[in-house]
């Protein structure tokens, strides 16, 4: 039974990882770091079936720890601090914990289990201000943000552990993927959310900041699959994972809004408090070579991606008032 390590189990991706993984027959080990409050809410339903263990990408003692005790065939490292606005607020942790804690992880692999696959968490904020549409592996980076700085970072660490020290050690380069299990404070989810608190009539209106940035979004169930099979190849390598589209903050608002026949005009304000110091304004990929070399597409689409959330946010309030 091969083993993996996840770090960021009990976020968003870790979630669906842990259970492809084990749908695979592997031991699947997450990491989480302390807290004086739980926060297991979407693992529970599969907190039985896997490894629980405590670690901190600040901390590298509870890391080589961990690597020493388990010596696990597959690491992938989803720890970070991810929301970008508070980036701007605690630039130093996320560089810590987004850039450095990479490091730390990758030291750790290095000096006690040097064999072991690794697959590093990259994002497409580290395109940033786009020097070329679409954007793949080639195109360079121009990052907008303290985390897209910090990911330009652990993303080039990766690739020079790779080099360095012939560790097989990839990067998922993931354009935004988002899920019902999506945190409240991004946008998708404080749509989805939106829509249903209004729907219901506990909320009158929904205040967001810039309507026109473009997002390539894809739904996190399908996008954690080609996390897995990047680290089944041969050869370590980096790819970009999309859906190959683009839509506006304003054209998830107008689609979210239909499902349930509103119209996004009437509810939608926007507020100055949720622009950025530097905004990305236009992301989408040209995943081709994950589909050739991976055989990887994305299987839901924009709008099934939008209904989903919904629907599972209309059922979750309806649920809280029953
Ligand atoms: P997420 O929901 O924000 O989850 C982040 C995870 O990191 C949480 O489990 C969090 O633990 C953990 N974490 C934070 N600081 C830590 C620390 N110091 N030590 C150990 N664990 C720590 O993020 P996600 O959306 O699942 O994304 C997973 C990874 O992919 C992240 O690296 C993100 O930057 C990257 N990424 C995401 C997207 C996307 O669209 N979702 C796109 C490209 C790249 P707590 O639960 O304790 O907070
Ligand atoms: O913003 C605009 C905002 O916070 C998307 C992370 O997973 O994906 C995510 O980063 C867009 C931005 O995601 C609001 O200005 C408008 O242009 O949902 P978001 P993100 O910044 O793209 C990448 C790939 C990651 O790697 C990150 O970890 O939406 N926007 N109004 C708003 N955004 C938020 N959060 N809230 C608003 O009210």
């Amino acid at each position: 039974m091969p083993t993996a390590l996840i770090t960021g189990v009990t976020g968003q991706d870790g979630s669906y990882l842990a259970e492809l993984l084990m749908s695979k027959g592997y031991e699947v080990i997450g990491m989480v770091r302390h807290s004086s409050t739980m926060n297991f809410e979407r693992i529970l339903h599969i907190q039985d079936q896997i490894e629980i263990i405590q670690g901190d990408l600040h901390d590298q003692g509870s890391l080589v720890n961990i690597i020493e005790e388990h010596h696990p065939d597959e690491v992938y490292n989803l720890a970070a601090q991810s929301f970008v606005p508070v980036s701007w607020n605690q630039p130093v942790l996320t560089g810590e914990v987004t850039a450095l804690g990479v490091t730390r992880l990758l030291e750790a692999i290095r000096l006690v289990s040097p064999k072991t696959h690794f697959y590093q968490a990259s994002s497409s904020e580290m395109f940033g201000k786009v020097q070329e549409v679409p954007q793949s592996e080639r195109t360079p980076f121009y990052p907008r943000s303290p985390y897209g700085v910090s990911k330009v970072y652990s993303h080039w660490i990766t690739i020079n552990y790779r080099e360095s020290y012939e560790m097989y050690a990839s990067s998922g380069i993931l354009f935004n993927h988002e899920s019902p299990r999506r945190g409240l404070e991004f946008v998708t989810r404080k749509i989805t959310q939106g829509v249903a608190r209004i729907k219901f009539g506990m909320s009158k209106e929904l205040r967001l900041g810039n309507l026109e940035a473009q997002r390539d979004w894809g739904f996190a169930g399908d996008y954690v699959e080609a996390m897995w099979l990047m680290l089944q190849q041969d050869r370590a390598n980096d790819y970009v994972i999309g859906s190959g589209e683009t839509h506006s903050v304003r054209e998830f608002c107008q689609v979210a809004f239909e499902v349930v026949d509103l119209d996004y005009k009437e509810y939608v304000v926007q507020d100055e408090k949720f622009y950025r110091p530097a905004e990305v304004d236009l992301l989408i990929s040209d995943p081709s070579k994950a589909k050739n070399e991976l055989g990887w597409e994305p299987k839901v689409s924009f709008k099934q991606l939008v209904s989903m959330m919904v629907e599972s946010d209309l059922s979750n309030l309806n649920n809280k008032k029953n």
